[in-house]
């Protein structure tokens, strides 16, 4: 286990080479957002799922249909052995996926071969030796107890497997927009979880990798909110509102691990103050790498992704 207390770290610039990554993208969440051309071009993408017809429709990658009921009982084996394939698929993606530095594995939890297929997706990146990023979405509240329970339940088995599992809520849009219709809040969405893909390829190179994969390992459920700001004191004004996020919720809960991804930090605020002041927020013993994400044209934005 790393100490606890690991000095905060400011990056300004990613060190070596730009990470080499790749995605699996799994059920309709993963294969819409796969289609839709929101990821970095040039790296391995593989799309999970179980409705053949649908997936055919992907342009570009590898495609791998397994039933929903192959995919949970796959998921469903013991985490134990988790660097061995644990099926014939699990190895087949695993290979598609060796080389990267990181995968990204992006699904909308609740329904059936999404978010069984992540599981599986954290499992083949293991087996890879890539760390294991997956970004998850959590059903509306509208969609029902059932398959917010069935959420609960494959979150708890990505958990076992992946190097972190980054949550999104999807009521978070439907707080920001009410009357958004809801494939406008889905299309939405589809940004939200592919956002911090490209935060991650901006901030970090080769030579953070190893300070990245202790660092995620303090906080393995991750939440995500950001917050901008334009005018005067923005670091100040950022912080505020990601203290009050109800996201994030760091006035009730203590974060393992926090990221701070800082666009803007150049021109429009001074990074080592934004993390003194969100040292505050999150405890002074809280681990924090501050990354510079970016220039923007205008204002500051930060986007925290915190580790629980
Ligand atoms: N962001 C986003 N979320 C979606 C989309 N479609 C469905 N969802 C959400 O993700 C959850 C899982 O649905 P899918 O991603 O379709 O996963 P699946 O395993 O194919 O699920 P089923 O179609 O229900 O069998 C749903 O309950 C919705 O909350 C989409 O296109 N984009
Ligand atoms: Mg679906």
């Amino acid at each position: 286990m790393p100490p606890s207390n690991v000095e905060p770290v400011i990056i300004r610039s990613p060190s070596g080479r730009p990470l080499t990554v790749a995605f699996v993208g799994c059920g309709g969440t993963g294969r819409n957002i796969l289609a839709e051309g929101l990821l970095p071009d040039g790296s391995a993408r593989v799309a999970v799922g179980s409705d053949r017809l649908a997936m055919a429709s992907l342009k570009t990658g590898k495609l791998m249909v397994a039933s929903a009921r192959e995919l949970e009982s796959n998921a469903m084996i013991s985490s134990k052995s988790v660097r061995l394939a644990g099926s014939e698929f699990e190895k087949e993606l695993a290979s598609s996926l060796v080389g990267a530095d990181i995968t990204f594995i992006i699904a909308g939890l609740g329904g059936l071969s999404g978010g069984w297929g992540a599981v599986v997706g954290a499992r083949a990146a293991a087996v890879s030796r890539s760390i294991g990023f997956c970004v998850a979405s959590v059903p509306f509240s509208a969609e029902g107890g059932s398959r917010r329970e069935r959420a609960a339940t494959q979150l708890k088995a990505l958990i076992q497997v992946a190097d972190a599992s980054l949550v999104i809520p999807n009521d978070m849009i439907l707080s920001e927009a009410p009357n958004l219709p809801i494939n406008s809040a889905l299309r939405v969405m589809n940004s939200v979880l592919a956002s911090p893909v490209n935060l991650f390829l901006r901030s970090f190179g080769s030579d953070d990798l190893d300070m990245l994969e202790k660092h995620l390992a303090l906080g393995k459920i991750m939440a995500m909110d950001s917050a901008e700001w334009d005018r005067d004191n923005a670091e100040f004004a950022v912080i505020e509102a990601l203290g009050k996020s109800r996201w994030l919720e760091l006035g009730t809960r203590k974060p393992k691990s926090a990221i701070l991804f800082i666009e803007g930090g150049g021109v429009h605020g001074d990074m080592a103050e934004i993390l003194r002041l969100f040292l505050r927020l999150a405890g002074k013993d809280c681990p924090v790498i501050a990354a510079n994400a970016g220039e923007r044209k205008q204002g500051l934005r930060v986007t925290a992704v915190v580790g629980f």
